[in-house]
């Protein structure tokens, strides 16, 4: 299946004939910020053209030249990257369709719903359009993600989405939705957070909610449970969670909602005992099954600690603090807050705490509007507010490992980068910053925006190495001091766990037992910060080439954690000698990275078992083609899982491990960069494949520019190693 391409799964027979004039939609980029708008009028249109970014983007014809053919890798490298630079944004960042999940659009819809925000028109459209797009045409139901197989919770949500929007129940595909839903038990079968929104909305009971207890924000640190330990993106959702929760805040019953009320179930809603339900859920939805614990926990918290020992005093104590927590992450990030999640439900919790008419309101309304990104199917949510600062800085990486960033052609277009990451590198701590248990900031950079604010170990890695590695390059200007680069290595280094390896936003907190209380039944891994061989990596190459510019400064410092960090990377190997990913799909993904940490401090095929046996890994698994692919399925299940069809992206990461690990014969390596030529087209682009990334195990999510990136990268190692020789 093709991951961000055509509609995939309109169900046949079905025309849209709400489409909006595609001619109208622009993206605006205003410092990182990007927001889509659909103008009204002619004079507008004249005053803000259509770019060629858009175009791409929206699935209009771009009318980009056919180039010279590539004969060699350096020539495709050279066209791909010709390419990707008409997608450049004002800024001089790249962005993309960051979609997949299929869980981001309810919340944000339903949040605009209940706070009663006006939803443009163009937008209502476009939303139903992406959904019943993206519609599953064998059973009518929605998935996790777009490639997962149908669920109560992607059904549920996305049918409530399509009636807010204004689909009628007598559309034959939400019937054909609504008998998906009634086979799998009704909405009762949703897990914990289809339960949350739908009692938001006043269409299920709170009874039916496990308990979210805001009180648990005042456990005091030691206890090994209390929050503050817990991996960002869960503290962060919990938090203005338990807050609307603590509240029992729903929207009044109206028409629509009382219709839901009738949709939903598969019996009368009067004749529902929502309590006897906290638990129900359709295996399907079932990933993460709740333990014991968890069940025993949440009975005491229903039949003994909410009824008698919950005081009106206690709860407000807990609300009070859970709301200053929730204050502070908006002003920390005027109001983008973390992700998708937690922003509409901070924005509800704004509406109940402020009034509907408040400036936190409103900043919120219009903050909200950066997760929606336009595509040829629709509108859909991002899995955060961009890709701003990670693709920039891969993209730099990729230029100049292919040599082309000592070419004049491409000199504006990457300096335009650098001044992008310039701007978003983040430069001061976030406010009450031990009180809101965050980790520095000041020298990182996030995954997005410096307003979003949330250091990544390897964004900010990845980041802080394009910038050194161009700023090397006399004819780039220097716009980051060496001040400001010490201060990413300063923040790099405080980013290691004890195990040696690294995690994602912080050093891990608390116990893999907390997994114990992981509640939320879709996700694997979610409860505290694990390492990840691939930001390990990314740390410890940046300060590799940290150390090559600068070698006086924390010399042993740097040298202790590369030795931890290795150690780590040694040991995450598999017997079978790959490494799992937990952010690309998936040994392919790994691999290149555990490969690339080995290398940098010289361990290669030549003198390591451990390489020999990761490149036989890697090569057992080269398909006829020349390529590699794999399915999402190796996430889930943690075992290779051949794609049907080779794939670009995991071909070029396939390429880069073994070419850092310094394999030998050319000949498997040559079949592979064949494959990458002959698939990009005339014009210097790769076509969209199967989903690049994941999260949590189960969750997928596009990076529709790795397939630019990647193979630029890996075409530009391989000539570098092997010569640029005429291989088409
Ligand atoms: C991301 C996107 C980027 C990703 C990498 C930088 C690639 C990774 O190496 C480190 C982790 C990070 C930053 C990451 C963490 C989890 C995110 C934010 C996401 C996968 C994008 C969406 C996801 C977020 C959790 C989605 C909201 C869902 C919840 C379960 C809260």
């Amino acid at each position: 299946a093709k991951a961000n391409g055509s509609a995939n799964g309109v169900l046949s027979g079905q025309r849209n004939e709400e489409k909006t004039d595609y001619t109208r939609w622009r993206l605006r980029d205003d410092h990182g910020k990007q927001t889509w708008h659909y103008l009204q009028t002619d004079e507008q249109m004249k005053a803000w053209p259509q770019t060629t970014a858009d175009k791409y983007f929206l699935g209009l014809p771009t009318n980009l030249p056919d180039l010279a053919p590539a004969q060699t890798p350096l020539e495709a490298a050279r066209n791909g990257l010709t390419f990707f630079s008409k997608l450049q944004l004002e800024p001089g960042n790249w962005g993309c369709e960051y979609g997949g999940p299929m869980f981001l659009l309810p919340g944000i819809v339903i949040t605009w719903y209940v706070t009663e925000t006006a939803i443009p028109e163009a937008h209502s459209r476009e939303i139903k359009n992406y959904l019943f797009a993206r519609q599953h045409p064998e059973d009518g139901g929605w998935g996790l993600h777009i490639e997962g197989e149908s669920t109560v919770f992607g059904t549920a949500m996305n049918y409530v989405v399509c009636r807010l929007l204004g689909a009628s129940a007598e559309d034959p595909r939400m019937i054909k939705a609504r008998a998906l839903l009634h086979k799998l038990g009704g909405a009762v079968n949703g897990p914990h957070w289809a339960k949350f929104w739908l009692s938001v909305l006043g269409i299920t009971e709170w009874d039916i909610v496990n308990p979210v207890p805001p009180e648990l924000w005042l456990l005091p640190d030691w206890v090994p449970i209390a929050p503050w330990r817990w991996w960002i993106h869960m503290r962060m959702v919990f938090l203005p969670m338990s807050y609307v929760w603590s509240k029992k805040w729903s929207y009044p019953l109206n028409d629509l909602t009382r219709e839901l009320r009738k949709e939903l179930f598969t019996q009368p809603y009067e004749s529902i005992n929502f309590g006897s339900h906290r638990n129900s859920i359709s295996p399907v939805d079932n990933y993460h099954p709740k333990t014991w614990i968890l069940n025993v926990i949440n009975w005491v918290l229903v039949y003994l600690w909410i009824p008698l020992f919950r005081t009106r005093n206690l709860v407000e104590q807990a609300e009070a603090w859970v709301w200053k927590l929730v204050r502070l992450e908006d002003e920390n990030s005027d109001f983008a807050d973390l992700a998708p999640v937690n922003a509409p439900m901070n924005m509800l919790c704004c509406h109940i705490h402020d009034g509907p008419d408040s400036y936190s309101v409103r900043r919120h309304r219009e903050r909200m509007e950066e997760f929606l990104w336009v595509k040829d199917e629709g509108m859909l949510a991002n899995g955060t507010n961009g890709v701003q600062s990670w693709d920039t800085a891969f993209t730099i990486q990729a230029s100049i490992e292919a040599g082309l960033a000592d070419d004049p052609k491409f000199r504006p277009v990457l300096t335009k980068a650098l001044e992008f990451l310039e701007d978003h590198q983040m430069r001061e701590d976030p406010k009450e910053k031990e009180a809101t248990y965050r980790h520095r900031r000041k020298g990182a950079w996030g995954f997005s925006t410096r307003d979003q604010g949330y250091t990544v170990s390897d964004c900010t890695s990845e980041a802080v190495k394009a910038v050194m590695m161009l700023q090397y390059i006399p004819q780039y200007p220097q716009l980051i001091s060496d001040e400001r680069i010490k201060e990413a290595i300063n923040l790099l280094l405080t980013m290691q766990n004890a195990s040696g390896g690294c995690s994602s936003y912080e050093p891990t907190r608390g116990s893999e037992n907390l997994e114990l209380l992981n509640a939320a039944e879709v996700f694997g891994r979610i409860m505290v910060e694990y390492d990840y061989p691939e930001c390990t990596t990314a740390v410890v190459t940046a300060l590799s080439t940290f150390s090559a510019l600068y070698p006086d400064y924390r010399a042993q410092d740097i040298r202790d954690f590369k030795r931890r960090a290795l150690d780590y990377i040694r040991k995450a190997q598999r017997p079978d000698g790959s490494w799992y990913g937990s952010w690309g799909i998936c040994f392919t993904y790994a691999g290149m990275f555990a490969l690339e940490s080995l290398a940098s401090v010289g361990e290669t095929y030549r003198n390591s078992k451990r390489v020999r046996k990761a490149c036989q890994f890697l090569l057992d698994r080269q398909m006829e083609d020349g390529g590699w692919g794999e399915t999402y399925k190796s996430c889930e299940t943690g075992v290779y899982c051949q794609h049907e069809r080779s794939q670009v992206v995991q071909t070029a990461w396939a390429l880069i491990a073994l070419i850092e690990a310094g394999y030998p014969e050319r000949e498997p390596l040559e079949k592979a960069v064949k494959l990458i030529m002959g698939r990009q087209q005339r014009n210097g682009e790769w076509l969209q494949e199967a989903i690049e990334g994941v999260f949590n195990k189960s969750c997928m999510i596009s990076y529709p520019n790795y397939k630019f990136i990647f193979p630029i990268k890996a075409l530009g190692l391989y000539a570098k190693k092997f010569g640029d020789d005429r291989l088409q």
